[in-house]
């Protein structure tokens, strides 16, 4: 899974990164805007996975996530920025937002003020996808009328009713696609369908006022808040005396993003996790809420989904609390199910499959 940090400059992209992914690149004041960018691998902790390792006696081997720091991105600049492969390429956007103060940072649009740059944000991604459509759309009413092919014209009357909704400012991760239209679109990787975390960066002034800004995950989107400069040095900081620092700085219900990131991430882009377990290893694995049992297969190995019998589910609780899968199978907690059972967060699944 790909998520790709994007913003204004200097919002505190690159101290986010460092956060998640404990590298040390460079924050900076002044620099030019660069053509750089980062990316880095990190690890998803999940307790639960290591639990299971002590059980079996094989290393956990945790889900991925792959961060992109794209660089700075000019104000009304999404479109022809040169890092907008990098935003294409993610399954999620995470957009950092300023809500700090600092005279010697200059801040684009002059003052600062995180819910219109939220809102500006948003505009840009639906400007990018307005601007998609109407190319592809010029091209497709040449060759509709030259080739006559239905998926051509399928293709121009979905474009064209995703272009009215762009039109009524909405972005397209509202629109309800059909599995059918979605594979049709699939090809444009468009930026304002994908799922979106603001994450707005706050200090000790801002973090009050900008908690009315912070909304939960719905319909792909949510916000959360962030004291990118605060939580830096509190994490330098021996855990035990944090608290007392949060509570001078006004931030003692604080949660710190590091921790948080990637359950919030999760939620909003309606992820679940699973679990294998063998001979050489415990593995976690990423799905998207609601998949069936076939789904899960197929993240394995197409040769498990191809030769697919039954899987063998239990949750991880259960089977903890049995002790093994004897004792689980005895209490009728290892269940065999089909390939259309849908799969919940945090059960251990065994394919049995044809070779
Ligand atoms: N005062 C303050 N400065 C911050 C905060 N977050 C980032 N900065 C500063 O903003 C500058 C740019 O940060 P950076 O992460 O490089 O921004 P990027 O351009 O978005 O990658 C650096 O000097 C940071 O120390 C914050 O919460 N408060
Ligand atoms: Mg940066």
């Amino acid at each position: 899974m790909i998520l790709t940090i994007f913003g204004y400059p200097k919002t505190g992209k690159t101290l986010l990164f460092n956060l998640l992914t404990r590298k040390k690149e460079k924050v900076d004041k002044f620099s030019a805007a660069s053509t750089e960018f980062h990316k880095a691998v990190v690890e998803v902790p999940d307790p639960r996975l290591q639990q299971l390792a002590d059980h079996f006696k094989t290393p956990p081997v945790y889900a991925k996530i792959e961060f992109l720091d794209a660089g700075a991105i000019s104000l009304g600049e999404v479109k022809n920025s040169t890092f907008i492969d990098l935003l294409r390429r993610a399954d999620g956007l995470v957009h950092l937002v300023r809500a700090f103060s600092d005279e010697e940072i200059v801040h684009a649009p002059g003052t600062v003020d995180p819910a219109r740059d939220i809102a500006a944000m948003e505009d840009e991604l639906k400007t990018t996808d307005f601007l998609t459509i109407e190319k592809r759309l010029e091209r497709l009413a040449v060759d509709v009328k030259k080739m006559k092919v239905k998926e051509l014209q399928e293709e121009l009357e979905l474009l064209l009713k995703l272009k009215t909704f762009l039109e009524a400012a909405r972005p397209l991760r509202e629109y309800p696609f059909t599995e059918k239209e979605e594979v049709l679109v699939r090809g444009f990787k468009f930026l304002s369908a994908k799922p979106l975390l603001n994450l707005v960066n706050a200090d000790e002034n801002s973090i009050q006022a900008c908690a009315a800004l912070a909304a939960p995950a719905g319909q792909g989107k949510c916000t959360a808040l962030f004291a990118g400069k605060i939580e830096t040095e509190l994490l330098e900081l021996a855990a035990e005396e944090r608290p007392a620092f949060q509570e001078e700085y006004g931030l003692s219900g604080y949660r710190y993003i590091r921790d948080e990131f990637i359950k919030t991430s999760y939620a909003l882009m309606d992820l679940i996790s699973f679990f294998t377990v063998g001979e050489d290893e415990t593995k976690a694995w990423t799905l998207e809420k609601g998949s069936s049992a076939f789904d899960a297969s197929g993240k394995i190995h197409s040769d498990i989904q191809k030769g697919f019998i039954r899987a063998e589910v239990i949750s991880w609780r259960d089977f903890l609390d049995c002790d093994g899968f004897a004792r689980a199978k005895e209490k009728g907690l290892l269940r065999l199910e089909g390939k259309e059972y849908v799969i919940r967060d945090g059960e251990i699944v065994h394919f049995r499959f044809n070779t």
